[in-house]
């Protein structure tokens, strides 16, 4: 296959597979798991039959034996072939690896990964169910090889999956159900499955008592017609003894083996079979893809509700801090006190005149010293600050952990976090006295400039850089007014004696504006450390991997399936779209479609050795 130019179907298929293999559903939305399934089996079946089909449309047909517990599967392959080759069941569940039997001169065809590439190759008997055993086999016609499956009801998880992976690589299913449970639900899932996609299917009727043999077969032969396999060929096997290799007569199985040995002779029938299970393969692969984007776009809806919630948690935050730095909510208690120190004594306007006259002759620059306070007074600041920009973090996070919690989508994320949503980060603290003393430092680089560049430089001289910094930082927790009641006595008295003194610095027109930048730089600042709160949130919604594009290009992918599909597939057999696909069974029967083969019984059973069935027999439902 190497150098081969690939078809526009091909691009298209490997197309959709890439987009397919990259769908992400982590969250526990109601249909994630089923289309998660979904995507997986897309996928599979693109590896383990379509791709490999389309690049070797000339290897064996493959037909796959398969149907429920002890339906008589094992022991039809084997009378087909003539010895046992895949060993029957009488306890379950068997755990074997299924046994694929092919004519010597098919080898080349099934001994490497063409086909079911997950699967390794046997030789020998093997417990392991991810292997396939090879069996050569010269009684059975070139170009057809022969799968015995696991059941597709088994008790093990792993066999029924194997079942169903195998049948979605199948060319051809042989469908094997029992006189006793021919209406079983199970198996009509399957049967069903089957048709909606147009798979090949003839259907063996085994253990058909002799005189049910005239009621059962036309009944099941009028179901299926029902459900849309009014095409496919219908086997009844009278129910018989099986010989000491647990073989059933060759007359009882001769009408399914000679239809086969004259499909594979047949390059034409064989191509229709192969073409026509392969296009309704592809159909449906481009049909599951709709629903699978509109589950991948549901995945990215509950991740923006849920970026979006806790974003609203932290801008809350951001807001009530941004409120609360400037209704002077800040100017009580510990700061309030210091300001008094600070201001209250009278040494300080006392300090603030006498420097002034004293400076008015002398070199600014060797003058250092503040009135005695606005240190205790920037750290009190400092403090008040930390409180509510704690105390406003871990309500945030509290808020956004309980948004989480409200959905299952939600709660998925927290459990697995690793780590403690519900709190600020650990390093939080940490983080926001850094961000408030760089706050405070930006402040008091913003009043030196401006001090240095007035006139009235004595009195900044005299305040000191300190003591004009905190009084602009007291101007600005009180700023947008907004006091009320018995606060406006306080906190607005605190406020207008720093406004005074600022004036006094550098005039009332600049305080206006210094306020707003260092409000402005404050809010800028709280606002950068509460988003580094967020990126915890965040980090977790983007490494799920569910990307915006991916429905996009699921939809784009599978149009691109369809309109190469109806290009038609590369098909030699002209008429294979008009008529069915599957030669009829002979001889036929004089009921409505499908045909239906009866096979003559031998001897009657007796003591027929079924123990199987009845060990897992649980209460199954019937197709209604
Ligand atoms: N008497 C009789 N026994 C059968 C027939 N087909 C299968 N069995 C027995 O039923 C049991 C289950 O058959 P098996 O082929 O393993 O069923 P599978 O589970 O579908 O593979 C085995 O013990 C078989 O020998 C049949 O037509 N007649
Ligand atoms: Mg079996």
């Amino acid at each position: 296959m190497a150098g081969r130019q690939l078809t526009a179907l091909e691009s298209a298929l490997i197309e959709l597979r890439s987009a397919v293999a990259q769908v992400r559903l982590p969250l526990p939305l109601p249909e994630a798991e089923e289309q998660g399934k979904v995507a997986q089996e897309i996928v599979r079946q693109l590896d383990d039959y379509v791709m490999p089909r389309l690049a070797t449309i000339d290897a064996p047909l493959l037909a796959v034996v398969g149907g429920s517990t002890g339906a008589g599967k094992s022991t039809l392959v084997n009378s087909l072939v003539g010895r046992e080759v895949s060993a029957p069941g009488v306890i379950r569940p068997t755990t074997r690896a299924p046994v694929l039997v092919h004519h010597s001169s098919d080898a080349r065809w099934f001994s490497d990964d063409r086909i079911l590439p997950g699967l390794a190759r046997s030789t020998g008997a093997s417990k392991d169910s991810r292997s396939l055993l090879l069996v050569v086999e010269d009684s059975i016609p070139p170009g057809l090889a022969i799968l015995d499956a696991p059941d597709i009801d088994s008790v093990v998880v792993e066999n029924r999956q194997l079942a169903a992976q195998l049948l979605a690589a199948a060319d051809l299913w042989l469908f094997v159900t029992s006189a006793a449970r021919y209406a079983d639900a199970v198996p009509w899932g399957f049967l069903r499955a089957a048709a909606d996609r147009s798979a090949a299917v003839a259907v063996v009727l085994d253990r058909v008592p002799p005189r049910a043999m005239t009621e059962v077969p036309p009944h099941l032969g009028q179901l299926m017609s029902e459900r849309g396999l009014g095409d496919s060929p219908l086997f009844a096997v009278p129910e018989t003894a099986v010989d000491p290799q647990g073989l059933l007569p060759a007359s009882a199985v001769q009408p399914i083996r000679g239809w086969l040995a004259a499909l594979a002779a047949d390059q034409s029938s064989r191509a229709k079979v192969v073409y026509q299970t392969l296009d309704g393969a592809i159909a449906a692969l481009a049909a599951k893809t709709p629903q699978l984007a509109l589950s991948v776009d549901e995945q990215l809806d509950a991740i923006e509700q849920l970026r979006a919630e806790v974003d609203h948690s932290y801008a809350e935050a951001v807001r009530t801090v941004q409120v609360q730095t400037a209704d002077g909510t800040l100017l009580r208690g510990e700061v309030l006190a210091r300001w008094h120190e600070f201001v209250g004594t009278g040494e300080f306007f006392r300090a603030l005149e006498q420097k002034v006259s004293w400076l008015r002759d002398r070199l600014m620059a060797t003058i250092r010293g503040e009135p005695p306070g606005a240190g205790n007074l920037k750290i009190a600041v400092e403090s008040g600050l930390e409180s509510l920009l704690r105390e406003e973090a871990a309500a945030a996070a509290e808020r956004a952990e309980a948004s989480w919690q409200a959905h299952a989508a939600g709660r998925a994320l927290i459990a697995s976090a690793g780590m403690d949503l519900s709190r600020s980060s650990a390093d939080f603290d940490r983080k926001a006295a850094r961000v408030i003393r760089d706050w405070q430092g930006a402040v008091l680089d913003l009043v030196a400039d401006e001090g240095m560049s007035k006139r009235s430089r004595a009195r900044f001289y005299a305040l000191g850089v300190n003591g004009v910094g905190v009084a602009l930082m007291i101007v600005v927790f009180a700023h947008t007014g907004g006091l009320v009641g018995a606060e406006i006595g306080v906190a607005g008295g605190t406020a207008v004696l720093a406004q005074r003194v600022l004036e006094a610095v550098f005039g009332d027109q600049a305080i206006r504006r210094l306020a707003q930048t260092a409000k402005d730089d404050l809010d800028g600042r709280v606002q950068t450390l509460l988003a580094d709160e967020l990126v915890r949130y965040h980090m977790i919604l983007d490494g799920l991997g569910v990307e915006s594009e991916q429905s996009a290009r699921l939809r784009q992918a599978a149009r691109a399936v369809e309109s190469a599909r109806e290009g038609g597939l590369p098909t030699t057999a002209d008429e294979w779209e008009e008529e069915a696909a599957l030669p009829p069974a002979e001889p036929r029967l004089a009921i409505d479609a499908p045909t239906v083969t009866q096979i003559p019984s031998t001897e009657a059973s007796e003591d027929s050795d079924i123990v199987d069935a009845e060990l897992v027999d649980q209460p199954r439902e019937e197709l209604r």
